[in-house]
């Protein structure tokens, strides 16, 4: 059994224990400044933490907990580490995405807390997909989010003597990291007692995927990108319930899995999550087809998401040659045409990689571990397993031919063709 390091003032909070935590701590009170008692609920509902909310009549804040072990299975010890390096990542990141991650108030090397801003009225944006909302900021403000995030981490901007310092960091986040090598590269593609599928209409699927060498292939060759890509210091877990909307607002929480690693890993993610919600719609039809205004607007926002990530990231490198390739040192004006091509090239190499690691994610999540409420709310298993079956059978393909896909539109008419099938 894996033995999980805890620092010896560590204690699981709860509702009594975190007011003394936050009394002990003069930076909390004072943003709290309150003057009666403070009101705590704990609101966690993701896989694995305790999260808190502190309310006050001026303020609430929040403070995320690990436990050592994964909330949703006890019996699976987990390091309390994670919080360490979801600490460092906000830090990093801050500096050019503050707007769009919490504020951060205070970490705590003996309790592994992280205590940030409450994000009020913000929801959780799959739960938000669900009901259809449509958050007509959002691709602008992820297509920030990435775009910064990938481009101010990799080599393309920072000196290789500076990343090489985040690369040594991150590289300690094995056991999270693992998670993924597991529950996302190699359970669903084998037979494993962690697996779960709709039974018995996804079991034909299931066995093909066991058996199908081609797919198997693709798989190993995305995990060994994951293992090996160390081009920028990613989220490691960018999926819907990583980020947190309003009407106007987006926020994107929880890097606690952030290692240093291919940037399409990010994308894919987001990709994938977003593609989930597009087949999950039919199922939650009140009345056949009431989902069709809503579906479209997802296939927009898909489009929306890599054209503009694109644009934003081919911008922010050729304004900031910084790093210590394609550095302005080598090219001349007259050389440009090249060197943007070049960086045509490399990002067509990214959007490759994206739909192969969204795959990854899509079959995962139907024939994996941690499933999504996207398809879990819907009870009618029937139901269930045809979305889902649409869902991971054009996963299947994507991943096999991620480089036949020439833009994200061929893509998204390949969604509508494979949702008409029958
Ligand atoms: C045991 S953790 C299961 C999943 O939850 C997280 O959100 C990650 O996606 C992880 O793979
Ligand atoms: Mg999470």
């Amino acid at each position: 059994m894996t033995h999980v390091e805890i620092p010896k003032n560590y204690k699981p909070l709860n509702n009594e224990t975190l007011i003394d935590f936050i009394n002990g701590k003069e930076n909390l009170k004072e943003i709290i400044n309150s003057k009666q008692e403070l009101k705590i609920t704990e609101v966690g509902d993701g896989n694995l933490n305790l999260v808190f909310f502190a309310d006050s009549e001026n303020k609430s804040i929040c403070i995320k907990q690990p436990l050592p072990y994964v909330r949703v299975l006890k019996d699976w010890p987990l390091t309390l580490k994670r919080s360490f390096f979801e600490f460092e990542y906000m830090k990093i990141h801050s500096a050019h995405v503050g707007h769009l991650i919490p504020k951060i108030y205070d970490y705590d090397k003996d309790f592994c807390t992280i205590s940030m801003e409450k994000l009020s009225p913000h929801a959780i944006m799959r739960q938000g997909m669900v009901k259809r909302i449509k958050y007509i900021n959002f691709a602008e403000h992820i297509t920030e989010y990435l775009s910064k995030t990938l481009f101010f981490t990799s080599d393309l901007y920072l000196k290789a003597k500076v990343k090489r310092k985040y690369n040594v960091v991150f590289a300690d986040n094995i056991e999270l990291c693992k998670i993924t090598e597991d529950l996302v590269f190699t359970e669903p593609y084998i037979i494993s007692v962690r697996n779960r599928w709709t039974k018995p209409y996804l079991n034909k699927i299931k066995i093909e995927i066991e058996n199908n060498t081609e797919l198997k292939i693709a798989v190993n060759r995305l995990k060994l990108l994951f293992l090996t890509k160390t081009e920028s210091l990613l989220h490691g877990d960018l999926h819907t319930g990583s980020i947190m909307c309003t009407l106007k607002d987006t926020k994107i929480i929880d890097p606690e899995f952030a290692f240093y690693g291919p940037m399409g890993f990010d994308i894919g993610a987001l990709l994938a999550n977003l593609l989930i919600s597009f087949f999950s719609q039919d199922g939650h039809d009140i009345k056949k087809g009431d989902g069709e205004i809503y579906k479209k607007w997802i296939l927009e926002t898909i489009n929306n998401v890599w054209n503009s990530f694109e644009l934003k990231f081919l911008n922010l490198w050729k304004s900031n040659p910084n790093g210590d390739v394609f550095s302005s040192v080598f090219f001349n004006a007259k050389e440009e045409i090249d060197v943007e091509n070049e960086r045509k090239i490399f990002l067509k190499n990214i959007f490759h990689d994206s739909l192969g690691f969204a795959a990854a994610k899509m079959i995962r999540r139907i024939f994996g571990f941690a499933h999504n409420i996207d398809f879990e709310l819907i009870k009618n298993e029937k139901i269930r397993a045809q979305c889902e079956t649409k869902c991971s059978s054009l996963a299947i393909k994507m991943m096999v031919n991620a480089k036949e896909y020439e833009n994200i539109e061929a893509l998204t008419e390949d969604v509508i063709k494979f949702n008409t099938s029958d």
